[in-house]
């Protein structure tokens, strides 16, 4: 039995389970000389020296930018994020979702339902939309493989090399105007890094064909929110589904809630189950106990 310390704004006890393990909260903390694994959603400031048997630190969340500065985390310290199948398999739903609304004409019919017009448009065959995921890891590789299996041209943009089932694959910065040269609807899967913040941006939308469509469910930070709004108003963008904002909750009064390109959902694409949770951590806690790499170790250098 291990001494598990939850770190969260919410007293997460009653929903998350970790079997017999102690688990203590922020305000019932004890002796932190005694807490070996720590479960965290949100920054947080720890002093490390009064956590000598500290083996590992387990995001709630896929993502691991909501962490903080990692930098003070000593090395023998794992820090690890979420990997979960409902968690991918959610999100995959998320993303078909939005790239068969805009693959569909969803928002243009919904005009014409608002009008009580009576039209139609011949939708282009899947093969010929063009969709480029970008982040080619846990969500990004499944969704990309689930929109290939509908038949979509789909390219992936990763840092290093996947091997992506015949879908394009697109390695590293040089390759970003490409890559998004030749997509239609775009897809943000990649974690928030000091590369990656504001990445979708004026420079890149205008690299994208023209009238595309941006559907973000990585990380707001990583996009210009006034640049994809000048870029809608332009029609350079045709419209976006986003889940994720640079201010969550999205301030009242913000263009995106009643923008009519917009699909606005919050930050709910794909939110992590409780039990999955805990079977997360607790089959983690058993591997590093064996002296075994838990599943979905953080590379500290890179920031996800
Ligand atoms: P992974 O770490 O498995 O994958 C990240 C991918 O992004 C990898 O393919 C990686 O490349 C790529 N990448 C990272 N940095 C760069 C870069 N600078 N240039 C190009 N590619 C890059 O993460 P997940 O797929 O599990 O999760 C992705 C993100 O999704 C999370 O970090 C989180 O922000 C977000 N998320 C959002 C949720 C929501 O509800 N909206 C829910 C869960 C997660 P490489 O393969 O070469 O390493
Ligand atoms: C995550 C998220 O990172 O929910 O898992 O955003």
């Amino acid at each position: 039995m291990s001494t598990i310390l939850l770190m969260s704004t919410m007293d997460l006890r009653d929903d998350l389970s970790f079997g017999s393990h102690e688990v203590r909260t922020w305000l019932d903390a004890g002796d932190p000389a005694e807490v070996e694994y720590i479960v965290v959603w949100g920054a947080f400031a720890l002093d490390y020296d009064t956590l000598p048997k500290l083996k590992a630190i387990f995001s709630l969340g896929a993502g691991v930018d909501h962490l903080g500065d990692l930098s003070g985390v000593p090395d023998g310290v794992a820090v690890v994020r979420f990997v979960d199948p409902l968690l991918t398999e959610e999100m995959t739903s998320y993303v078909i979702l939005n790239v068969l609304r805009f693959h569909r004409e969803d928002p243009w019919y919904r005009d014409r339902q608002a009008a009580g017009e009576w039209e139609q448009i011949i939708p282009p065959a899947a093969g010929d939309v063009r969709i480029g995921v970008a982040g080619a890891g846990e969500l990004g590789s499944a969704a990309a493989k689930a929109l290939f299996d509908l038949g979509y041209d789909v390219a992936v943009w990763s840092r290093s090399r996947r091997s992506s089932e015949g879908m394009q694959s697109f390695i590293g910065r040089g390759a970003l105007p490409d890559f998004l040269g030749r997509t239609k609807i775009l897809v943000n899967l990649l974690p928030l890094t000091d590369e990656t913040r504001g990445i979708w941006c004026a420079e890149t939308f205008t690299m994208l064909e023209d009238g595309a469509y941006v559907i973000n469910a990585g990380r707001g930070a990583s996009l210009v929110e006034a640049d994809l709004l000048a870029c809608l108003e332009s029609g350079r963008v045709a419209g976006a589904a986003l889940d994720v904002f640079e201010q969550e909750p999205l301030p009242e009064g913000h263009a995106f809630w009643t923008h009519p390109r917009v699909f606005v959902t919050p930050h709910a694409a794909s939110l992590s189950n409780p039990v999955s949770i805990g079977d997360h951590v607790m089959r983690n806690i058993v591997r590093i106990e064996r002296g075994a790499g838990p599943i979905g170790l953080v590379d500290r250098e890179r920031g996800y």
